[in-house]
């Protein structure tokens, strides 16, 4: 039943492509201030940047409804973002603020926004696909047609809760998209020294689900990918394993700056000339979709909203001590 697929990404259109520039382009900017303000100290704790692989969260958000799902890692600024956020309690919550979107109370690792259908970032490796499995579930229970798409690493592949979670998932025909980012570490675990089935979207076949791969740096192709998996899962309930093949071009952590242990530097450097951002802005320039006053006035825009976020993080009050105790169990 699995199939690899080479994907010729399909056309776009102006206000497409405007949308996911947009929205790519915030990311990265989002995350290079955060990086900035971690070194500043006004953030703390775990900071995990995404950079590199904003073509996945922005093509597979893109053909999602708003009233669609969206679990992630840790690693899920991307995913919360393209999922439409407030940028400003986004940053508010990395700051540790109470206007953060968990009250300052979970920062980085644990951003939910219940409003725009995020069901969480969750730092434990592998915990959320149970909980996205649970979410489908849900949907599924209460006769709706949406879609959850739970977005994670290479590193989950190896764990119980991944291969639970997708049989659970195809026995019980479950309408959940599992999206692999494959970015070849988990830390500093190459994919071959943790994984028999490097090709992850084979792993499909042994739960009788459809699999396909796709190149995780073409914004466009993931789109393609993923609308398939979309259409398929809210008609049939089908869920799809996705291994979108991806690289980050930063260490694992703001902990790990320099990434340079366990991967060489020529590689880095490789991987860097197919940034996605990069290679969809030359797409719409060589396409005519965009032009170049086009994408500076979008650059622009995401610039100010990010300084925006920035301000409105750092006049944010921190959480009075009292909330401590507070939203630990559901009341
Ligand atoms: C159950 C569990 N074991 C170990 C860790 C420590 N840990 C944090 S991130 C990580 C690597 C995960 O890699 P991957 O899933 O490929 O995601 P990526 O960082 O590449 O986005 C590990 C082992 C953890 N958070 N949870």
């Amino acid at each position: 039943m699995a199939q690899a697929k080479t994907v010729l990404s399909s056309k776009v259109d102006v206000e497409l492509a405007r949308r996911l520039y947009f929205q790519m382009f915030l990311i990265r900017r989002f995350e290079e201030k955060a990086a900035e303000m971690y070194a500043l100290g006004k953030i703390g704790g775990f900071l995990h940047l995404y950079i590199g692989e904003e073509a996945v969260a922005v093509g597979a958000t893109s053909v999602l409804r708003s009233d669609d799902y969206a679990v992630s890692s840790y690693r899920d600024h991307g995913h919360c973002l393209a999922k439409g956020s407030d940028p400003r309690r986004m940053m508010a919550e990395l700051f540790g603020r109470r206007d953060g979107l968990s009250k300052g109370k979970g920062g980085s690792m644990h951003l939910f926004d219940k409003s725009v259908g995020f069901l969480g970032g969750h730092a434990i490796v592998g915990a959320h696909l149970p909980l996205a499995a649970g979410a489908a579930f849900a949907v599924k229970y209460q006769g709706g047609d949406q879609v959850v798409l739970c977005s994670f690493g290479d590193g989950a592949v190896p764990q119980g809760e991944f291969h639970e979670s997708l049989n659970l998932a195809s026995l019980w025909k479950l309408p959940v998209i599992y999206l692999c980012e494959n970015n070849r570490y988990a830390m500093g675990t190459a994919i071959h020294r943790a994984l028999a089935q490097t090709e992850i979207w084979r792993i499909a076949e042994t739960y009788r689900i459809p699999g396909e791969v796709v190149d995780g740096m073409d914004v466009l192709a993931v789109r393609d990918v993923v609308g398939r998996a979309v259409a398929r899962t809210r008609t049939e309930h089908t869920p799809t394993l996705i291994e979108a093949r991806t690289y980050r071009f930063r260490g694992h952590s703001m902990r790990d700056p320099s990434a340079a242990i366990y991967r060489t530097k020529e590689e880095v450097e490789r991987e860097k000339q197919r940034d996605p951002i990069a290679l969809f802005r030359d797409r719409c320039l060589r396409d005519g979709i965009l032009t170049e006053a086009d994408l500076r006035a979008l650059e622009k825009e995401v610039n100010d909203t990010v300084d925006d976020a920035v301000a409105f993080a750092d006049a944010s009050p921190e959480p009075p001590d009292e909330w401590l105790l507070a939203d630990i169990y559901k009341e």
